[in-house]
């Protein structure tokens, strides 16, 4: 049986269960908490010594890293339909899951992580000064160049759902509450609404996120 370790109140972990339940994967979902210390718990450690979620255990198989669990998700249970269609579909699809983790993610917990760790943590984490702000100079040029890429097509690749969508999708969990200006950038508004509506990306939204 595979085990799925993550909580849909983070944006990686939403990656990782929303992909295994689009796929419709049989699964065991255990729920770490890491706002709560979860991810100290001796066992958990033991399995990932970095205390993060997602973490994935597939027989003798333990994989860390949201962007790689849902590629084996899709590859080895999913008959790899969510992954491209040709190399260069594939090659896509793993351009935008490297920029997710080397670019947009960074930027924005940078611009977020006032804003969400408030929203998660009330009580301990207090309110920020000023507003969480979508328009910071190492962020506007990644929205610019999503925006871009997005006005007129549907989705990231090949203009149907893939795991890049998924990917890219999971830190705009924070959009809604922290004031994402979809006015100034339609198409990444259209697109993610349109990831918005699945249902699996719905059934993993939780707690300020839902
Ligand atoms: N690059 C990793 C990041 C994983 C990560 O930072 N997870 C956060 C939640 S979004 C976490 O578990 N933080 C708990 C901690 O750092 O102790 C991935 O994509 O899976």
């Amino acid at each position: 049986m595979l085990t799925l370790y993550a909580t849909g109140l983070s944006a990686n972990g939403r990656k990782a269960m929303s992909v295994a339940r689009h796929l419709g994967i049989d699964h065991e979902h255990r729920e770490v908490n890491v706002y709560r210390g979860e991810g100290r718990a001796p066992d958990f450690l033991a399995l990932n010594p970095s205390g993060k979620i997602p973490a994935l255990v597939d027989g003798d198989l333990v994989l860390t890293e949201s962007n790689a669990i849902i590629g084996y998700l899709d590859e080895a249970y999913g008959g790899g339909r969510l992954g491209g269609d040709d190399a260069r579909e594939r090659a896509q699809v793993r351009r935008w899951l490297f920029w997710e983790a080397a670019h947009w993610q960074p930027a924005l917990i940078d611009a977020l992580a006032p804003a969400v760790g408030h929203l998660l943590l009330p009580a301990l984490v207090p309110a920020p000064p000023v507003a969480s702000t979508w328009r910071g100079p190492a962020l506007l040029p990644l929205l610019g160049l999503l925006e871009e890429h997005l006005a007129g097509r549907s989705h990231l690749v090949g203009d149907r759902l893939t795991l890049a969508d998924f990917g890219v999708a999971g830190m705009m969990t924070y959009a809604g509450r922290t004031g994402f200006p979809a006015d100034a950038f339609p198409a990444i508004a259209r697109w993610y609404a349109a990831v918005d509506a699945l249902p699996a990306w719905r059934a993993t939204a939780c707690g300020p996120w839902a």
